[in-house]
């Protein structure tokens, strides 16, 4: 009688307009060559799991498909910064990257990587297709060329003056100052970063896709055809590229690390790394059904997905069948590839399938600043998990909260704080608690039998309801944030509902109304379990703990989901408060790296770049001591990537000095070397050392230090400069 009335009540949940049979749904393949900071998460990887569980918990076929991208010339970059090989550092970071998505519960279904064999050959028959019908535009052109290293440059190892902004260090692809994407030979006064030279202009082949002939069919698929589906920020960047001309695109590179090009004439060439890496989804949806087939599973998560069975080439189906649906998750620096490069390609190979949504995030800055790895401005994941134990859902729930969906957002610490605290706790965790209490100390942990609804519960039922819908809509048009805040009004109408029935001050003098809140309550929490599966899946399943149940027990559209006489077990916080002094620490790191950062420019006293400072008079110069002095020991401190703490012979004295010049010089290299050093700077304490002076450096145009020595000669250590 009650579950009827119960049902009676219930709209059923729109499953949205499913003309698609499955769902492929893609991550940025991040590229191993360091590990990834909350920008990324927030930007591609969290609303691209947000988004697969919840098609999965729907029942949807649906398949989750990332990898590392391991070519380009990021790879060989980051190789020779660690005195090491390429493959050194995208083994060392695919398994980093791999290990910190499964410790973050991204429920990938395969994980694979770009070295890997079958990419190779995947890449490389994509590329004889287009090759084979002709498409490809064969050029011969002006490239810039090492002669010392006897090697083409790719773009990234030219650097020089931005003719947009004057910026002294811009990157042959790009001005990382005023953001212009640009081509090496824009650049003035471009130098080789290989061997500081300039590189001379050498002849070499390249094969061109000519994107400008794919310009009317952008236009009709993705101008006309995803003019309202598709997010602003994606569409107007993209709409921009097309309104603004295309032009051909070499599809090779010069390069000695990548997937080779499979033609005569392309030795010493290989895939510009963006022909190759969105293949990669393609392999891995390979990888996924081979190894589904042979059951062995190497990249593969078969405790994910919700493919149990399958032969390797059902590849196939996600990747020609019309009805399947590809969705592209990514930042905003992807755009162009994703929506334009991408889908010309799988235009060109004849593919039914083109994405059909690319919802790209824009970026998250961190307390208000532009996020950097190499300026240290940024929180890896390998550092919150070290940090923040157990708490991945926290994260998982603040970088949904404040996802740059529309905008650039900011990521604070406090603001991190605050969200736990007040938000998390406050009332997600202690509205589930007082439930899960009062439960057991009135009915032993047993779900109680309900009576008559009043008003109150059937407006509570409706207002669950709403939100369920709400989340349903909100994650399928990918605004998660949005889905969020429908998640947290469940549990805040669970609060209000309490508050206004008082079940603490109805058991004394009503038992069958107490029961009939309590059995209204623990329903709600129940919906709570189900739906924060999808954002928070480690704290649904400690809910399903508590509430003794399983996934599978869900009953679609029902508000009951636990009947009376149903065993519930032990009650326990979902959350936690993070105090004050946690947060402090972390504020601290991060101005800590700001200072270790401003010495190294404090120390840099000869940057051509930087403006004259006003004048001073001979006076105030002769205040400042400066000595030669002798490198005795060197040695890093520890946790401080960029300190060296040093001992210098000043020849009446020894100083210890702490200078911020480690990704600079190694210890060993500074022993023995003559110095300039400011001798009567105030002493400072830097991560805990007393520092006494300061070394003087200068800094080259593309921002490498060196040291000022005296020349010539060995000059005794403590004479005056002046
Ligand atoms: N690795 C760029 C990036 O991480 C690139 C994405 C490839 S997706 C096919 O920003
Ligand atoms: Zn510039």
């Amino acid at each position: 009688m009650i579950l009827f009335l119960f049902n009676a009540l219930n709209v059923s949940l729109p499953m949205s307009m499913k003309s698609f049979k499955r769902t492929l749904v893609t991550a940025a393949l991040p590229y191993a060559n360091g590990p990834k900071h909350i920008g990324h998460l927030a930007g591609a990887y969290i609303p691209a799991d947000i988004y697969t569980r919840y098609l999965r918990n729907a029942g949807e076929e649906v398949l989750f498909v990332c990898g590392s991208d391991e070519h380009g010339t990021a790879i060989p970059i980051q190789a020779q910064k660690e005195n090491t090989s390429p493959q050194y550092i995208i083994d060392r970071y695919h398994l980093l990257l791999k290990e910190n998505f499964e410790k973050l519960g991204i429920s990938f279904d395969v994980y694979h990587r770009t070295s890997d064999e079958m990419h190779h050959q995947t890449a490389q028959e994509f590329f004889l297709n287009l090759y084979e019908k002709g498409l490809f535009k064969e050029e011969i052109s002006e490239q810039y060329f090492d002669e010392e290293k006897q090697t083409f440059l790719a773009d990234r190892y030219i650097k020089g003056t931005c003719p947009n902004c004057g910026f002294h260090s811009a990157y042959g692809d790009q001005c990382e100052k005023c953001g212009k994407a640009l081509s090496p030979n824009e650049l003035i006064n471009p130098v080789s970063t290989l061997s500081d030279k300039p590189p001379v202009l050498k002849t070499t082949k390249h094969w061109y896709l000519p994107l400008n002939e794919y310009e009317p069919w952008l236009k009709e698929w993705l101008l006309e055809g995803h003019k309202d589906d598709w997010k602003t920020n994606v569409y107007g960047q993209s709409k921009s590229w097309i309104d603004g001309g295309l032009s051909p695109r070499a599809m090779t590179r010069d390069l000695d690390w990548g997937v080779k090009v499979p033609i005569k004439g392309a030795e010493g060439k290989v895939l510009y790394v963006w022909f190759d890496a969105p293949i990669g989804y393609i392999s891995a949806t390979k990888a996924f059904f081979k190894e589904l087939e042979e059951k062995s599973f190497h990249y593969a998560y078969p405790q994910n997905s919700m493919i149990k069975s399958g032969q390797a080439n059902d590849w196939k189906k996600w990747w020609q069948n019309d009805d399947s649906r590809l969705i592209h998750f990514i930042g905003k620096d992807n755009i162009v590839f994703h929506c334009i490069i991408f889908p010309a390609m799988l235009k060109a190979a004849e593919s039914n399938v083109l994405p059909d949504n690319v919802p790209a995030n824009e970026f998250l800055n961190l307390e208000g600043e532009k996020m950097s790895t190499s300026r240290k401005w940024s929180v890896e994941m390998e550092d919150y998990f070290k940090e923040f134990e157990n708490k991945e859902d926290v994260l998982r729930y603040v970088l949904t909260a404040i996802a740059p969906e529309t905008k650039d957002a900011d990521f604070s610490w406090k603001d991190f704080q605050t969200r736990n605290n007040s938000e998390l706790v406050a009332i997600l965790g202690n509205f589930i608690n007082r439930v899960m209490v009062l439960s057991h100390k009135y009915y032993e942990g047993v779900v109680p039998v309900a009576s008559n609804l009043l008003e109150i519960d059937q407006q509570l039922i409706k207002d669950i309801q709403l939100f369920q819908e709400e989340i349903d809509h909100s994650i399928r048009h990918f605004k998660f944030r949005d889905g969020l805040f429908a998640l947290m009004n469940i549990a805040r109408a669970g609060n209000k509902y309490l508050a206004e029935m008082e079940p603490w001050k109805l058991v004394k003098t009503d038992e069958t109304r107490t029961a009939t809140v309590m059995f209204n309550a623990i329903q709600v929490c129940a919906t709570l379990s189900w739906w924060m599966d999808a954002f928070m899946p480690f704290s649904a399943q400690n809910l399903r703990i508590q509430l003794n149940t399983q996934k599978e027990n869900h009953v679609n559209n029902s508000f009951v989901q636990l009947q009376s006489g149903h065993t519930l077990g032990q009650a326990a916080h979902l959350f936690s408060n993070i105090e004050d002094d946690i947060i402090q620490k972390q504020v601290k790191h991060l101005e800590d790296s700001k200072t270790m950062v401003a010495s190294t420019v404090i120390e840099a006293t000869v940057n051509p770049q930087s403006e004259l400072k006003p004048l001073i008079t001979f006076d105030d110069f002769s205040k400042i001591d400066l000595r030669v002095g002798t490198v005795l020991e060197a040695e890093k401190v520890e946790k401080a990537d960029k300190l060296i703490k040093l001992k210098v012979d000043l020849g009446f004295e020894q100083r210890t000095i702490v200078s911020g010049i480690a990704l600079h010089f190694t210890p060993s290299e500074l022993i023995g070397q003559q110095v300039c050093v400011l001798a009567n700077l105030a002493p400072r304490k830097i991560k805990g050392i007393e520092s006494n002076g300061m070394l003087l450096l200068a800094e080259n145009e593309d921002g490498s230090l060196k040291l000022m020595q005296p020349g010539g000669a060995v000059v005794s250590p403590g004479s005056q400069i002046a």
